[in-house]
């Protein structure tokens, strides 16, 4: 069976961004964070060596880069929201996850780390959005490479999908090849 680029990009579709919030909607929002760690736990069950390092598509990142680019990115994440509930419309920093994912601390470092800095990073991260008020569900930081204002609870709606899309690499690579 040919899989398209596009769905072995998007597993599970591009992100598309909610309208509006509500306390249905962030709890599943939410619930996609907090079961990251335990699913990607779940996701490299007894894998070898040569099956981590297989990209998930043709020039993709393997196994090992997908965890620690999650790392990466939701430490950045992490900051980003600690920075908006204390600041008023900070201006956060992007970074380049293409060559953050060629550093040392990817490329030397077995996956175990990093999901076992997901398990401390999402528990912190969880029990802060576990507690914001509607207000700060509004509060806001400003990304200048997109050139947008990110209210919280769009943050989480796009994180919340950035969790399944990542897994879903994993999932759906086992999948299509008999693991
Ligand atoms: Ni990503």
């Amino acid at each position: 069976m040919e899989v398209s680029l596009e769905k072995l990009m998007y597993p599970i579709g591009r992100f598309v961004p909610s309208a509006d919030f509500n306390s249905d909607k962030l709890a599943s929002w939410i619930g996609s964070i907090r079961s990251l760690p335990l699913l990607l736990d779940y996701c490299i069950q007894n894998l070898d060596e040569v099956q981590l390092n297989t990209p998930y598509r043709p020039g993709g990142w393997n196994i090992i880069q997908v965890v620690h680019h999650m790392a990466d990115s939701h430490m950045n994440a992490y900051i980003r929201l600690k920075l908006a509930l204390t600041e008023e419309t900070p201006v956060i920093t992007p970074y380049e996850e293409q060559l953050w994912a060629e550093l040392p601390d990817v490329t030397l470092v077995p996956l175990n780390v990093s999901i076992t800095l997901l398990h401390a990073l999402h528990r912190r991260w969880t029990t802060v959005l576990d507690n914001l008020t509607h207000e700060q569900w509004e509060r806001q930081y400003y990304h200048p490479g997109n050139k947008e204002y990110v209210p919280l609870w769009q943050m989480t709606n796009n994180y919340g999908w950035h969790c399944s899309h990542h897994a879903e690499h994993i999932l759906s690579l086992r999948k299509r090849m008999g693991w």
